[in-house]
């Protein structure tokens, strides 16, 4: 069942991107390295119903859309292609800050079958934001034609979410695509991803950011993934908490060790 409270909560956060939840039933973000079939995937699903425009305050397109699936509207949401979400750019800003602050029902990471190790660098960033993820092994064709195989099956177990095999361009996978997105959204389908651990030093390190970090966040943001941020010494996330989930990180910030 689509969770209307949280829908309201949101709403007035996914407005501020240019997102409106009021005719969806929710909100999915399309999420993938440049070149890896994301548009080809966002023009099947949506078709004709595209809207284009620039992000707010940025130069950067955006593109939203709207499909139907099993009596439900879905809000889709093209994110700029990023190779990660570090924002060192505009636009992997956008992607973060969109996954973190519009909180998405589901986030799909669109990755390229042919090459995919160095795709699974981006599935494991978001993964570490939100459990609410769905991989879409797109250019399955291409990848067969280089005879290169991938257990589907095997790489769904060890990362904790579904992968689905796509052909985007002749709409191959997409209708379980759409199913497994729309169970991940609705709750029916539960991902528990893999956590990615790092040496003991760090860990430590990142328990005690969490301690003192969890209160500021009340729930609205993973304490740990903000603990790596802050350890990977990068100021924008404290802006964007502050700006985005209106807290003031100032007190935290002065207690995360050195
Ligand atoms: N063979 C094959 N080609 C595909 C598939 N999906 C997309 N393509 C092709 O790959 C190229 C890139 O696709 P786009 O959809 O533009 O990729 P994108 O991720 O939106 O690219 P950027 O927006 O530039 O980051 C196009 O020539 C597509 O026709 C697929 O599943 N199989
Ligand atoms: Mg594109």
């Amino acid at each position: 069942m689509f969770r209307h409270d949280l829908a309201n909560q949101r709403g007035v956060l996914r407005d501020g991107f240019r997102a409106s939840s009021a005719n969806a039933d929710y909100i999915v973000a399309l999420a993938g390295n440049p070149n890896t079939g994301k548009s080809t995937v966002f023009n099947h699903l949506t078709g004709l119903n595209q809207h284009t425009g620039n992000w707010a305050g940025k130069t950067v397109a955006q593109a939203t859309g709207t499909y139907a699936h099993n009596g439900k509207r879905v809000l889709l949401v093209d994110l700029p292609g990023t190779y990660s979400l570090l924002s060192r750019s505009p636009e992997e800003e956008i992607a973060r800050d969109f996954i973190c602050f519009a909180d998405p029902d589901a986030t799909v990471v669109v990755t390229d079958a042919t090459c995919l190790q160095r795709h699974l660098n981006l599935v494991l960033q978001v993964i570490e934001m939100t459990p609410r993820v769905v991989v879409c092994l797109n250019l399955i064709d291409e990848a067969k034609r280089k005879g290169i195989e991938v257990d589907c099956a095997r790489l769904s177990e060890r990362l904790g979410i579904p992968v689905v095999p796509t052909a985007a361009r002749n709409g191959y996978g997409l209708e379980r695509l759409k199913d497994c997105v729309e169970a991940v959204a609705t709750g029916q389908l539960s991902p528990s991803p893999l956590e990615v651990r790092y040496p003991p030093t760090i860990e430590r390190q990142i328990e005690a950011i969490e301690r003192e970090i969890a209160p500021v966040l009340s729930g609205k943001l993973k304490p740990r993934w903000v603990a790596l941020r802050l350890l990977d010494g990068d100021p924008s996330i404290v802006k964007s908490i502050e700006r985005h989930l209106g807290v003031r990180m100032l007190d935290a910030r002065k207690k995360v060790p050195a």
